[in-house]
């Protein structure tokens, strides 16, 4: 099953479906008589930049340092409230750019064989239905070549097409034109509010094939066509200087290419990235004929649905493609996919975890190209980054707090203890340079990276200091986004040196030091951080046998809390392993474990964290159960993952953990099927990536290895681990395979060269 498909039109914007080109994207209702597409534009965000550093934050550091270490916690959070959080509090927030309206003519009449879908194969959405004998037929994708949107309408009757659109944004009143600009375009154009905030501008055209075009005040009219070609374009003065010339390039643009040409354009460039995978499991069943909500009931009611699972999988793979590609912004909470004025959470980027998942799956699904807009955001946050660390803090390097808007802005966001006071987002942001140079191995971005990846660090290299026990720890900080219990009952959230910090600031500096000895430069301050990474505290185990999420063995406030900060090192760090840490592997099964008891799981993106985390663990049938529960309690009919409300880190995040089951390469190692789960008897996966640069196939049957193909991109020696003996065949010669013992291998490979994998039984 590879396309979602319905019987009804969209009732509310859950149930409607997204397509999008990086920037500009659309909910499709699929409505009979009336259409509405809801349209966003990536850059449209309200208001410009702005420094919310707090002016008073270094001269309390001090202080508040000190309060902690004498145990004042209550004076410090008060303290810390006031001179550590951002002036003002929040950063900027994200909106809709409007509505495509469309009132179709002729519609009286009894509707038949209404269907509306979405194509993963062809990242193209069809609306179609049959009345009065006519069939009507809309087909919509974005392009990212052309950038624009583009629908085409077509009737099984000559003539059969009329209607009057409208570009909107009328209920929220917040544009200042909206009018025809030709014969067949209408514009509209506004500003988002704030100072120096952005101007926005959407231009439609619609070319009609027979019949008419025309334009009445600010509606568009088609009338008696055969069939619609409608172009849609937006931009914002974010990019451009003059939004409105820019839009309308594109639909002139557009409109000198037939439909068929701008269609194939789309598809050339859309199936380059989503075909490069493919993931089947068997049995397929033989649900075909049902609506992809009613198969979401049915697993709800715990029938199997194992196409489900997979068109899960490729469906976080299609919104990635869809929401980040090179040049858009950064996928944000939601996507590109919001209709809220003032969405939730703002619609931006949380990065004590959420924008982080959002790109679990780029690298391993074979999408690096769709990473790009991340890893250009954090170069983006080093500038603004420099300063909260000056200013705040009196440190080198860059840093950032739990949260960052369309300005990279790096400043503490919101009043919310457990949240806001934690320095270390662009420390875990800037491990996605880390990892894409892991799977590329392209040491020209290395040596550009490089530069982010050392200012990261530069900046514990100052900001760290000697706890009690004479290791550095990080202060003031909070473990994301829980609350600890003193043993007189007083509960807290700032703390030093959370056990989270530790973990991301080790990755970071073994990544900075590994960085510096491939591109042979920094040795001074590799050796300095090599130094200092000595003296990080280490993942320790706690009173209940778990994890602990702070330096003191504290009580949890909520020992089912969302975040699972604690276990960083598990996933998507490698500092806890079962084959090299396994009391720490088994205290971090004993965390989840107790997580889960209490509730745990209950986001979308924590049950997500939690299906990668027992992937690591090699628990298959553990994460399976927490795929079910993803698809039966987090899923909504559009197979948005729902936080609630809907939040896409879920969904790529089960991407992710799918794509973790089957294949896993952090411990430089290429895992065979590291984790089936036993429902997942037999299937193939074709096209995955892994570290070190290669590319992989696998087939397996009765739960066992069949085949694997990898694919070495640069030619680098492959370790493999799989549970049974292999032979490997290159161009159908054998392969010398060395056995390194407890089930791993070794063989050379050549750059370019194709290794068959094969079980010897
Ligand atoms: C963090 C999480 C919330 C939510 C928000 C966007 O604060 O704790 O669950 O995902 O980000």
């Amino acid at each position: 099953m590879s396309t979602l498909f319905y019987k009804k039109p969209a009732q509310e914007w859950n149930e409607a479906l997204p397509i999008g080109n990086g920037r500009l994207g659309g909910m499709i209702f699929g409505g009979i008589e009336k259409e509405r597409i809801q349209l966003n534009e990536d850059s449209v965000w309200y208001g410009g930049p702005r420094d919310r550093n707090n002016p008073d934050a270094l001269k309390n550091l001090q202080k508040v340092r000190q309060l902690l270490v004498e145990g004042r916690l209550k004076e410090a959070e008060a303290l810390a409230e006031l001179a550590f959080t951002g002036v003002p509090g929040a950063q900027r927030h994200y909106e809709p750019l409007g509505d495509l309206l469309m009132t179709f003519a002729n519609h009286e009449g009894e509707v038949l064989n209404y269907q509306r879908e979405l194509n993963l194969d062809e990242g193209v959405s069809r609306v179609f239905y049959d009345i009065n004998g006519v069939t009507y037929e809309r087909e919509l994708f974005a392009s990212f070549p052309n950038q624009v949107m583009v629908m085409r309408l077509t009737a099984s009757k000559k003539n059969a097409i009329s209607f009057k659109l409208i570009l909107d944004r009328t209920k929220m009143r917040n544009y200042d034109d909206m009018k025809a600009i030709s014969s067949n375009q209408l514009l509209m154009q506004g500003e988002t509010g704030g100072r120096d905030g952005i101007t926005f501008c959407s231009v439609v055209q619609a070319i009609s094939e027979n019949g008419t075009v025309t334009t009445i005040g600010n509606r568009l009219l088609v009338e008696n066509a055969d069939a619609v070609t409608i172009l849609l374009s937006a931009s914002t003065s974010f990019r451009y200087e003059n939004p409105k010339e820019e839009c309308i390039l594109k639909v002139e643009e557009a409109a000198n290419q037939s439909y068929n040409a701008l269609r194939q354009i789309h598809l050339d460039d859309y199936q380059s990235l989503f075909n490069r995978v493919s993931f089947k499991l068997s049995p397929s069943n033989d649900k075909n004929a049902l609506a992809t909500d009613e198969r979401l009931e049915l697993v709800k009611k715990g029938e199997e649905d194992l196409d489900l699972v997979s068109t899960y999988f490729q469906f976080g793979r299609y919104l990635l493609i869809s929401s980040s590609r090179p040049g858009s912004l950064p996928a944000n909470l939601q996507g590109i996919w919001n209709d809220h004025m003032l969405p939730p959470w703002d619609s931006k980027y949380t990065i004590n975890i959420n924008a982080q998942m959002n790109y679990w799956p780029a690298e391993v699904t074979n999408l690096s190209e769709c990473h790009e807009p991340l890893l250009e955001h954090i170069e983006r946050m080093v500038e603004p980054g420099r300063k909260t660390a000056k200013e705040m803090y009196g440190c080198r390097g860059f840093t950032a707090h739990h949260n960052t808007d369309i300005w990279a802005d790096t400043a503490p966001q919101d009043i919310y203890m457990p949240a806001t006071i934690w320095p270390l987002g662009a420390a875990w942001l800037s491990l996605h340079l880390w990892e894409h140079y892991q799977y590329t191995e392209d040491v020209a971005f290395l040596e550009r990276a490089y530069k982010t990846l050392k200012e990261a660090a530069l900046f514990f290299v100052d900001f760290l200091i000697e706890n009690k026990e004479g290791l550095l720890v990080t202060s003031p900080s909070v473990s994301p986004e829980n609350t600890y219990i003193l043993p007189n009952g007083e509960k807290g959230t700032l703390c030093e040196g959370p056990s989270m910090d530790s973990q991301i600031i080790y990755a970071l500096f073994s990544s900075c030091i590994e960085a510096s000895d491939i591109l042979q430069k920094d040795k001074e301050f590799s050796q300095e951080l090599l130094e200092l990474r000595e003296k990080l505290p280490t993942p320790r185990i706690g009173k209940h046998g778990q994890i602990q999420e702070w330096w003191e063995d504290y009580e949890e406030a909520e020992p089912g809390h969302r975040h699972i900060s604690q276990l960083f090192a598990l996933h998507p760090s490698n500092q806890i392993a079962p084959k090299h840490t396994p009391e720490l592997a088994y205290a971090a099964k004993v965390t989840i474990e107790r997580r889960l008891k209490h509730g745990g799981g209950h986001t979308g993106w924590s049950r997500a964290w939690i299906i990668n985390m027992w992937a690591r663990l090699s628990e298959g049938d553990l994460a399976y159960e927490n795929i079910l529960g993803l698809l039966t309690s987090s899923t909504l009919p559009n197979l948005f993952d729902n936080h609630p409300p809907f939040q896409i880190d879920g969904n790529f995040g089960g991407t992710a953990g799918m794509a973790e089951l089957l294949l896993q390469s952090h411990m430089n190692e290429l895992h065979l099927l590291p984790a089936l789960p036993k429902a997942w008897s037999a299937g193939q996966v074709k096209g995955l990536r892994a570290r070190g640069g290669f590319e992989v196939d696998i087939e397996w049957e009765e739960n066992t290895l069949k085949r694997a193909k990898i694919i070495s991109m640069n030619g680098n020696q492959c370790t493999v681990r799989i549970h049974d003996e292999i032979s490997v065949i290159c161009e159908e010669n054998p392969i010398h395979v060395k056995s390194l013992g407890d089930s791993v291998y070794e063989f050379e490979t050549k750059k370019g060269k194709a290794y068959e994998v094969i079980q010897v039984i």
